[in-house]
């Protein structure tokens, strides 16, 4: 069944309103798009395009066919328990994204690579020293999550000269990348990281999973880019590791609360560099377009771009 002015509604925070809505409508344009909170009858409601919405509002929609996040991790609507358990579930595919978080981890990577924390604290000193970095090919860099951000990244970094491998749930294949798969095999990924990139999704099994323990698999002067989810990391562990030296140094742009409260410990270490969740923005003007796809697709029973497996959690 094809439809070609679904209602549909948009529920976010945190997210400029406007933009979205000048976005969607170009893309969707005899789409009945509804803001909430002013969403009209919410009986008639078939689509939510979601973004920290308020948690119980998927439960009061009886017509929903399906619920799209404008962000690419999903756990923040899986947390609502009123998400009804037989609707699609739909995360951001967008290439926008896709190239923001490549250039970020780049960013991250060639930071850490190039020594720049140390020339940091001799600037402040101020201290006038000079370190051979080792080539890209001596440099071995770890990547967690080998995904639509994961394996881009890899491939950028491996593309560079980079000595880059991966770690997946199952195994995935990526030229030039040395590539890991399941519990078993993290150790093994750990053990050969000098730079390791967090890019997993938030679930049950990824939660926690940087902690005291696992961070002390990484040979000591390592670095940490998280550009996952805050819940990746044990804050607590992070800094211990940091101030005993076994880290050398950690980028962080994400949080388990955000924003960072100012008394977060974080926001003066030494050794940490950190951003306000920017690592990668959906892009609109990309975003709205794939938004727009997957409801076409929806609506002619086609297979949309990037369901999520409810089971799996991502
Ligand atoms: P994908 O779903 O494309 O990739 C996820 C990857 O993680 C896959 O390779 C998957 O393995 C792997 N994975 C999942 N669970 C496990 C596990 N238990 N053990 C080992 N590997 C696992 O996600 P994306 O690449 O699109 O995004 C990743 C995450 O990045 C998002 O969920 C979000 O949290 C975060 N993000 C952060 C942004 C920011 O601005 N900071 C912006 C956008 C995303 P397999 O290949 O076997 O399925
Ligand atoms: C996302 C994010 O998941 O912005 O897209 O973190």
């Amino acid at each position: 069944m094809s439809r070609e002015n679904p209602v549909l509604l948009y529920a976010c925070d945190d997210v400029d309103t406007e933009d979205w809505l000048a976005g969607l409508r170009r893309a969707l344009p005899l789409a009945d798009i509804r803001v909430w909170p002013e969403a009209g009858a919410l009986e008639e409601i078939e689509c939510a395009f979601v973004w920290r919405h308020p948690a119980g509002l998927l439960g009061r929609l009886p017509a929903l066919r399906a619920v799209f996040s404008l962000g690419a991790g999903v756990e923040h609507i899986l947390r609502d328990p009123s998400m009804p358990p037989d609707v699609p579930l739909v995360r951001m595919v967008d290439p926008g994204l896709v190239a923001g978080m490549n250039e970020y981890v780049l960013w991250a990577a060639l930071h850490h690579h190039r020594q720049m924390p140390r020339y940091e604290a001799q600037q402040s000193q101020p201290h006038w020293a000079q370190w051979v970095p080792p080539l890209p090919q001596q440099r071995r860099v770890g990547i967690l999550g080998l995904g639509q951000l994961g394996g881009t990244c890899a491939t950028t970094l491996s593309g560079l000269g980079f000595d880059v491998a991966g770690w997946s749930r199952t195994y995935r294949r990526l030229a030039q990348v040395k590539t890991y798969a399941g519990p078993d095999e993290l150790p093994s990924l750990l053990a050969r990281t000098e730079i390791l990139v967090c890019l997993l999704p938030l679930t049950a099994q990824t939660e926690n999973l940087l902690d005291a323990h696992r961070l002390a698999m990484l040979p000591r002067g390592a670095s940490l880019i998280n550009v996952a989810r805050g819940r990746h990391v044990v804050d607590a562990d992070l800094i211990a590791a940091l101030d005993a030296g076994h880290l050398e140094s950690a980028t962080l742009d994400v949080f388990r609360e955000e924003p960072l409260p100012a008394s977060h410990p974080f926001w003066t270490h030494p050794k940490i560099r950190l951003t306000p969740h920017i690592s990668a923005l959906t892009q609109i003007e990309t975003a709205a377009q794939t938004l727009a796809e997957n409801v076409r697709r929806l609506y002619a029973g086609e297979p949309m771009i990037g369901l999520v497996d409810r089971r799996r959690g991502y």
